[in-house]
């Protein structure tokens, strides 16, 4: 059955792979499932077609067959459990990788988006300079307990699952911020998420796909 997903028609960030369809694209990838990709513009993700699909109207949904998904966390949640590779077969250790996922979308990434939002939509606020502390003060916290955490391994929980993808795409979101360079293990932890063959196909389609040409005539 063909999966589908759907996409910005062109990401803000011009293919830089911080659009979420990047996780989904990485979990496919991981899993060697071939999938397409449907473009929807900023207008056509608040009309009625899209919103069926994400009540939200956000990118990325995941269609295969009778079965649509919105969420990440959903959408690689499924993949994983679908196909072999990214969740151990032990049920503890496969409960404590799904839960990594949960920790990565709902302990970690909220600060995170707060610096985005600080950034983008309330860098121009008189006070937008005196709340970034704050702001970043606020991811170092997760930062500086998810780093302790991690210590010297390679992934947060033995072999690489759809917890360290869920993380690591998480992280990626502040590669910028220079925030990630204070705690090494945690920068060398996202450049071998980003080593990862999977991910490197994930990120070049992603990128070709964001830098493709309109359409002629
Ligand atoms: N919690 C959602 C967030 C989805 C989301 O924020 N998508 C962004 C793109 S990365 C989007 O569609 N933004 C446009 C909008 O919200 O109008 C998920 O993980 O799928």
């Amino acid at each position: 059955m063909t999966i589908t997903i759907t996409a910005f028609e062109r990401s803000p960030d011009g293919g830089k792979g911080l659009a979420r369809d990047t996780r989904v694209r990485w979990a496919l990838e991981e899993v060697g499932q071939p999938y397409e990709v449907r473009p929807v513009s900023f207008g056509a993700m608040k009309q009625p077609a899209h919103l069926a699909l994400h009540p939200f109207g956000q990118i990325p949904t995941y269609e295969e067959g009778d079965l649509a998904l919105f969420e990440t966390g959903s959408i690689v949640l499924h993949i994983a459990e679908h196909h072999a590779g990214l969740l151990p077969d032990d049920p503890n250790a496969r409960a404590r990788a799904i839960t990594w996922m949960f920790a990565a979308l709902s302990t970690v990434e909220p600060p995170i988006l707060e610096l985005t939002n600080a950034n983008l939509l309330e860098g121009d606020k008189p006070w937008a300079a005196q709340r970034m502390p704050l702001v970043e003060d606020r991811i170092r916290d997760r930062l500086g307990r998810l780093s302790a955490r991690l210590g010297d391994a390679d992934w947060l929980d033995g072999a690489f699952s759809a917890g360290d993808l869920m993380m690591v795409s998480v992280l990626l979101r502040i590669k910028s911020s220079g925030l990630l360079d204070e705690y090494p293990n945690l920068s060398a932890y996202v450049a071998r998420g980003e080593a990862r063959p999977a991910y490197k196909r994930a990120f070049a389609a992603q990128l070709a796909f964001n830098t493709r040409k309109p359409p002629t005539g």
